[in-house]
């Protein structure tokens, strides 16, 4: 196949130094020769060297001596942890003012109208709105003191950022709310931080805090809006005893009334960032200064031999600011006076979005690289241009194997062009993390996209991340080396053979990046972190031989019984309602007691029939109380799960039949259909207890 035949077949045009690297060449040796084999020699000769990795990829990160076999960055020299890059720069209010000062005022903050260009705020354009609000917000009472915490409940845009950095500027503390917490969850928020004050973008939004505290007592004073508003809803908040005023408003009383900044200590709170875990309300991880910036400088340590952003960089912002994520990516980005481009608050419009603002730095998660891949392949949908994408890959792949990271090679042009310029043809960050990522789909895209390409590994409980691969490490499946900010122990886990000795265990962090523990919760504070100040993340990881850390598991929820036998309670479940008239089961077991009970909630639509098979009939609800039928299940159970394999001390001795599912709006259920465990153990004590007495008589 000729060349020009191939790049027809992939409707690539075809490009200038393609045709003169040919036409230097006498055409019968072209003849003959597969074209592949002349790009394969073109793209050997035109390939350039790795750039130096800042340390041995074979060894990226070290045994810190006498310290339970921990490890830590190489990029530090000692065992004193990173907490800055820039000497000048040590709280978030400060990466701001770095940012003022290196783009020389330059362009900061930036959102677009549908089909329309950017239109950008400078840096001081910012920092004022910024000191206007927040002089409003002193002057409305609050200050470092007394009612610190703001809440911010936005989609990305440039006032959240300027919500955020009126916090910063007069050491207040932002508290950020988001959709997907549903209006139970922000009731809790909203009364735990005692929120006064609540900037809000959409009357919508407005409306739904209203909700949550409409007819009972509640803290909330004022709402600040962005988007215009009706005199409607301003009864509606005048009801509540909640005024809504405008942020346009809100900044001219700000004028009014100026104060200038009270920057905060790095030692200071900055945000609380709330989580909805799988158990209970949502925590509120408390972070401060230093937690963030410490977070921000060691990702600029890693990358700087690499990545070094200026002030010519754009970042697109669309990932949920809500999360510590893209606050981190941020302050990478401001602290070197880049600029910051919102998308348009459509997910949809992304990719217009990214076209137009041509972004260089581009935060991502899993899902979103799920969808590019398979995208890319469905466009591949023919048998050739199926093994030409996978040659091309497989060619980009050796180069990344030897540490060469380019946008610019034959491959690059002929068929990764498009992918590339899809993200409008500048990236040259790309930070994926908040989730696993597949191997596979990571070293495509890697490949396909030709760019710094980092994925990080953490938890808001230590701001974002961990752990971070190594410029030059472009293998997948693993999370990296520690980050210069944190040091990184595993430690055993017995009951799943875990053990420490063997580079195996539950994942635990400590250092500047480590979160002041939850907003006035200490019992939860003190099982995240321990007394020495680790974190344990509930993460399974291994170290592999070349220092970075691989995630293999999750740790169960897993409890011990009275004779000290262990016991995973999901596993049991898994098997006990696979009995045709089960639809959910919970088992429990107390550690004071030497055996399980379980609640089981029959299946409304299997149970009748299976009842009647065995001469019992009635309505699900009689049917619930019927003691043979108890029985009956009873021994269905116990049969599979001693055909799967569970030993006597793993069966339940008794059950109670519950005749309402576990669901998410009994609370009984998380977000995504998990059990809370500690809350079914509350809902039902009554019945656990009956059971357990019942078993001993
Ligand atoms: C920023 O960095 C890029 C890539 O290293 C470089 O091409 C560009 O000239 C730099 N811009 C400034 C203003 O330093
Ligand atoms: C590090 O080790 C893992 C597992 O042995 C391997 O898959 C990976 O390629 C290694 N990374 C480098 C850069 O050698
Ligand atoms: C940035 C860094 O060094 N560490 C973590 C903190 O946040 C980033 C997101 O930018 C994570 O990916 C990192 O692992």
């Amino acid at each position: 196949m000729q060349a020009h035949e191939l790049l027809k077949q992939l409707r690539i045009p075809e490009l200038a130094d393609v045709k003169q690297y040919f036409s230097g060449l006498p055409t019968n040796t072209l003849v003959g020769m597969g074209a592949f084999a002349a790009f394969t020699t073109y793209w050997y000769a035109t390939r350039p060297k790795a750039l130096k990795p800042p340390c041995s990829l074979n060894m990226q990160s070290v045994e810190i001596e006498g310290g339970e076999l921990a490890r830590r960055s190489p990029l530090i020299d000692s065992e004193t942890y990173m907490t800055h890059f820039y000497s000048d720069t040590t709280t978030m209010y400060e990466v701001f003012r770095r940012g003022v000062r290196v783009s020389n005022n330059g362009p900061c903050l930036g959102s677009r109208k549908p089909n329309e260009p950017y239109v950008w705020l400078s840096y001081l354009e910012v920092a004022e709105r910024a000191e206007l609000l927040g002089s409003a917000l002193l002057h409305k009472g609050h200050s470092k003191t007394s009612d610190q915490f703001i809440g911010i409940f936005s989609q990305n845009r440039p006032e959240w950022t300027i919500a955020e950095l009126a916090c910063y500027t007069y050491s207040l503390v932002s508290v950020p709310l988001y959709d997907t917490l549903g209006t139970e969850a922000t009731s809790y928020i909203i009364d735990k931080a005692a929120l006064s004050t609540v900037v809000c973008d959409v009357p919508d939004k407005a409306t739904l805090i209203l909700d949550c505290v409409a007819d009972r007592v509640h803290t909330v004073k004022t709402i600040i809006l962005m988007d215009d508003f009706d005199a409607a809803l301003v009864a509606r908040g005048k009801e509540c005893g909640i005024e809504i005023v405008s942020l346009k408003e809100v900044e001219n009383i700000g004028k009014a009334n100026y104060r200038k900044p009270v920057p905060p200590k790095p030692e200071d709170l900055a945000v609380i960032c709330f989580t909805s875990g799988t158990t209970g309300n949502p925590k509120g991880a408390m972070l401060t200064h230093r937690n963030i910036v410490s977070n921000c400088s060691a990702f600029i340590k890693i990358t700087e031999s690499h990545c070094m952003l200026n002030s010519s960089d754009t970042h697109i912002s669309y990932l949920p600011l809500a999360h510590m994520f893209e606050r981190v990516v941020e302050g990478v980005i401001l602290c070197h006076g880049a600029r910051i481009g919102f998308f348009q608050g459509d997910i949809r419009l992304l990719m217009d979005d990214l076209k137009e603002l041509q972004p260089t730095v581009f935060p991502v998660v899993p899902r979103l690289l799920n969808r590019m891949f398979d995208k890319i392949f469905g466009q591949a949908n023919s048998p050739l241009k199926r093994w030409v994408l996978e040659f091309a890959f497989k060619r980009k792949e050796a180069e990344m194997r030897s540490g060469i990271m380019r946008r610019d090679s034959l491959w690059d042009k002929l068929i990764f062009k498009k992918v590339q310029s899809s993200l409008g043809g500048r990236v040259r960050l790309i930070v994926t993390g908040a989730a696993p990522v597949s191997p596979t789909v990571l070293t495509f895209l890697r490949a396909a996209l030709g760019c710094q390409f980092y994925e990080g590994y953490g938890q808001t409980e230590c701001t974002a991340g961990c752990t971070m691969s190594m410029p030059g490490d472009w293998t997948a499946g693993h999370v990296g080396a520690p980050l210069p900010c944190n040091s990184v122990k595993l430690v055993d886990v017995a009951e799943m053979n875990y053990f420490a000795a063997n580079g195996e265990g539950e994942v635990c962090v400590r250092g500047p990046n480590v979160f002041q523990g939850y907003l006035k919760d200490p019992e939860r504070t003190e099982e995240t972190i321990d007394k020495d100040g680790w974190v344990h993340t509930g993460d399974i990881g291994k170290w592999l031989p070349n220092g970075t850390l691989k995630i293999v598991d999750r740790k169960k929820h897993i409890f011990k019984l009275a004779q000290g036998e262990y016991i995973a309670p999901e596993k049991i479940e898994n098997i006990y309602i696979r009995s045709d008239p089960v639809a959910q089961a919970f088992v429990h077991g107390d550690s004071l007691q030497a055996c399980l009970v379980a609640i089981i909630v029959p299946d409304p639509d299997f149970l009748p029939a299976w009842a009647k098979k065995r001469g019992l009939e009635g309505s699900y609800e009689e049917l619930c109380k019927n003691q043979d039928l108890k029985k009956a299940i009873l021994e269905d159970i116990l049969k599979l799960g001693k055909d799967a394999g569970l030993k006597s001390f793993e069966q339940v001795k008794g059950i109670t039949l519950h005749n309402e599912m576990f669901s998410v709006q009994n609370g009984l259920l998380t977000p995504t259909l998990k059990a809370k465990r500690a809350e079914l153990r509350n809902y039902f004590r009554e019945q656990i207890d009956e059971l357990y007495s019942k078993i001993k008589m």
